[in-house]
């Protein structure tokens, strides 16, 4: 479409970020401490409402309940302390993965006691989530075995979708069920939602109001995710994307840092699906899902987001009627170079532009990196770690 269109279209493209990429994690072989990161679930939605404040199109920060709402922590204050730094608090994650009673699973696990925590936890989480006024629930699971023969796959399928069914059904109306999948990690034989087909499954089986949540970096090497998408566009069930990227594993990479043509192509098939096909993508969620060990927390989501609007205004901008019609006359070439015109189209200057307009920062990743919040927060931060007594990494451990 023309840019002046593609521009007013990136005006509804919110993204949101995910509050443990705000604190102190890393991978399993230990992390790197930052003096700026946040720990506390104020520091986040500080650290959050910067984000927006300089790209102005990330207006929520998805929570953690273990990490973010620890017993004794209100919802409601903490949805109120978001609306007063200018953001919302958007999907809740249940934690189902770092309970020591989750050692076999979950919602699989083949002993009952962990599936009854699992299940309170999920019922919190959804009280959790009317408090905070949130409505998308957003599940992944650690839930898989690390041996043949160490369980009985059948039966742990069964129990996932039974727990599934259930939960979707304790939601409130206009609450969505994200069911996310993932091939392998922590388990290393088999995950008991390990890919789009599963996530599928069973969020048809769970209810109207489940969807599958695609993580980008959430796939096995040279799997064609924009399939994956258009399959799920068509069906009704793309519920919306973890953005990140992946190398080899799940990396948590900042999207298109590995392959930006391929967030292209994903894209897209988003765009094309609701201009040739007429399906509804406005309710897709996009969120980021990221905790970078070496990047700055704060630098690195505003470099994802900018990154997002960068590579899906591309995708807007491909001429659609000329792809149809190229398609339809087999001229393959032709098609190609529609797509490859739109993805080496120069968008930051049209997007400077369009930010300026709406009284933002022309560059915002360029604007935080000379702004000085980054040494500020690590200066107030370091000093009240001191004043606590606290050595330790952000809350996300
Ligand atoms: C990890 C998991 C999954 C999940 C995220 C937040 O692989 O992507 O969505 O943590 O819980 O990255
Ligand atoms: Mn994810
Ligand atoms: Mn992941």
């Amino acid at each position: 479409m023309h840019v002046d269109d593609a521009l007013s279209r990136l005006d509804r493209f919110e993204i949101e970020t995910p509050a443990w990429g705000y604190a102190d994690t890393g991978t399993r072989f230990g992390k790197f401490l930052q003096p700026a990161a946040a720990r506390t679930i104020e520091e986040k939605i500080e650290d959050a409402a910067t984000v927006h404040a300089f790209t102005g199109c990330c207006p929520r920060m998805a929570t953690h309940v273990l990490w973010d709402f620890p017993e004794g922590v209100a919802p409601a204050q903490v949805a109120e302390l978001a609306l007063q730094e200018g953001i919302r608090i958007g999907s809740i994650n249940p934690n189902l993965f770092q309970d020591q009673i989750y050692k076999y699973g979950s919602a699989a696990s083949p002993n009952e006691k962990a599936r009854e925590a699992a299940d309170a936890h999920v019922e919190r989480s959804i009280q959790i989530a009317r408090e905070t006024g949130s409505n998308v629930l957003s599940l992944w699971f650690a839930d898989g075995t690390n041996y043949p023969a160490q369980d009985d796959l059948i039966r742990r399928k069964r129990a996932m979708a039974s727990a599934l069914h259930q939960w979707h059904d304790a939601m409130p109306e206009g609450m969505t069920l994200l069911v996310e999948y993932k091939p392998f990690e922590p388990a290393f034989y088999h995950s008991d939602i390990a890919d789009w087909g599963m996530a599928y499954t069973f969020a048809q089986q769970a209810g109207a109001r489940a969807k599958v949540l695609v993580d980008t970096g959430h796939h096995l090497p040279g799997a064609n995710i924009e399939h994956i998408v258009a399959f799920l566009l068509d069906e009704g069930m793309l519920g919306g994307f973890h953005f990140n990227d992946r190398k080899y594993g799940d990396d948590d990479l900042t999207i298109g840092s590995i392959d930006p043509y391929a967030v292209f192509r994903i894209f897209a098939q988003i765009v094309l699906a609701d201009e040739v096909h007429g399906i509804d993508t406005r309710s897709i969620a996009y969120m980021i899902d990221q905790s970078h060990n070496l990047k700055p927390k704060i630098e690195a989501m505003v470099q994802t987001a900018v990154t997002a609007q960068e590579l899906y205004l591309k995708a807007l901008l491909i001429p659609a009627a000329r792809l149809l019609e190229a398609q339809a006359s087999t001229d393959i070439v032709g098609a190609e170079e529609i797509y490859r015109e739109a993805f080496y189209r120069h968008v930051r200057g049209p997007l400077a532009e369009w930010r300026r307009h709406r009284g933002h920062e022309a560059s915002p990743l360029e604007a935080y990196r000379t702004s000085g919040i980054e040494n500020e927060r690590a200066k107030i931060r370091s000093d009240r770690r001191a004043a606590e007594g606290y050595t330790g990494g952000g809350s996300y451990a």
